[in-house]
């Protein structure tokens, strides 16, 4: 039974696994990225005899932890807050200045240039890409003649988001996700869903029966056998649960975007039910094939943005609220959605959905007791 102080005791258990590499750092080691694969070893006490001669090198230890722990407190701010952490501390710059080519519109790269802050970076820890969202205004919700439209994405509103972040520039991948916990369940990995060509099949069930088997036990023997894998690092993780996310984002101080952060950098201006035509940048039920593809590999929107819309759903901050727009019916400023009830909000449709699901507004609710589905995936977060 999935009860509420379940989740609290589950949530301190994630605070202290979320702390634990900080421990094994002020243990003697160095402050880098965790490695996951590893488990977490206690630090040895000195034995008592050598305490003296140890004494020194003890003081060091707790003026380094006490260090990193001021550290990790404003990382953990920043999280919620924004601080004034530079971004070359959690993030490797990748281009200072936004490339035209990418986004292509004038105001959005001088709403950008505005913030003072990097375009594209990479965060240190998991390896992500991230773009640069500047603070800005729009209508969120139904746009203007969308008949697929839902009840709960009306009334559109204007939202305002005074304060820049950045968010992944792809949905986060299965070699970024194993790197950081050590374990990766997607579904789609090393998938054998390739049958090889038939006419290398034919040559083996001849091989076969040449050596003696019938066709049929031929056609048996090879069934399963002739399935190709194929390697899936740079595919959307997937099937992954909340708290193991929220475990994840916390190695390096990110988070999940708003939904009003989601469906702003999805937008990327635009006031269509979609950023462009689905097929050129979508993998949705039309043209998937059944299952995920690489992240990446459809057109991005006009903030350099790939797969807002299709591929897997992105699981968002807030909690779901159906009537929570009549809420904002004035206008909302940084909204975060209704407070706890049992049901998250993901957005962009997936693989598995045709075009009524695959649009900017579209609102997917989600049951938190029952989160592990082949199309769930996330795309991460930060405040500046
Ligand atoms: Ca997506």
């Amino acid at each position: 039974m999935n009860t509420s102080s379940d989740r609290k005791s589950r949530w301190s258990l994630l605070a202290l696994l979320s702390f634990a590499p900080v421990l094994w750092a002020v243990a003697g080691q160095t402050s880098t990225a965790p490695s996951p694969s590893k488990s977490v070893a206690a630090p040895q006490a000195a034995p008592a005899a050598a305490a003296g001669a140890a004494q020194q090198p003890q003081n060091a230890a707790l003026e380094a932890a006490k260090a990193e722990q001021a550290r990790m407190a404003g990382l953990i701010a920043a999280v919620s807050g924004g601080t004034n952490i530079p971004v070359n501390a959690w993030a490797d710059i990748i281009e200072a200045d936004c490339d035209a080519r990418v986004v292509t519109d004038e105001k959005w790269r001088a709403d950008i240039k505005a913030t003072g802050l990097p375009w594209r970076v990479r965060e240190k820890i998991t390896g992500i890409e991230m773009l640069l969202i500047p603070p800005g205004r729009f209508v969120m919700g139904m746009s203007v003649g969308d008949a697929d439209a839902s009840a709960d994405e009306r009334p559109s509103h204007e939202v305002i988001l005074t304060k820049p972040f950045y968010l992944g520039r792809t949905e986060v991948t299965q070699e970024q996700w194993t790197r950081i916990m050590g374990w990766n369940e997607s579904y789609f990995q090393d998938f054998n869903f390739e049958a090889i060509p038939a006419e290398d099949r034919e040559r083996r069930v001849l091989e076969l029966i040449e050596a003696g088997y019938t066709r049929q036990q031929a056609e048996e023997k090879l069934g399963p056998v002739l399935m190709n894998k194929v390697e899936t690092a740079t595919w959307p993780v997937e099937t992954v649960q909340p708290d193991s996310i929220e475990l994840f984002l916390s190695k390096a101080a990110l988070r999940l975007p708003t939904e009003a952060e989601w469906e702003f950098a999805c937008r990327a201006g635009t006031s269509t039910s979609r950023y462009g035509e689905l097929d050129v940048i979508a993998w949705h039920s039309g043209n998937s094939e059944g299952r995920t593809h690489p992240v990446g590999s459809k057109l991005p929107n006009g903030l350099g943005l790939y797969d807002m819309i299709g591929n897997v759903w992105e699981w968002c901050s807030d909690w779901y609220g159906s009537d929570y727009y009549r809420n904002c019916e004035l206008g909302a400023t940084d909204p975060k959605g209704p407070g706890p009830v049992p049901f998250r909000v993901l957005r962009g449709g997936s693989w598995d959905h045709q075009a009524d699901k695959c649009r900017g507004s579209f609102r997917l609710n989600h049951f938190m007791g029952d989160p592990r589905v082949t199309d769930f995936g996330f795309r991460v977060a930060r405040t500046p």
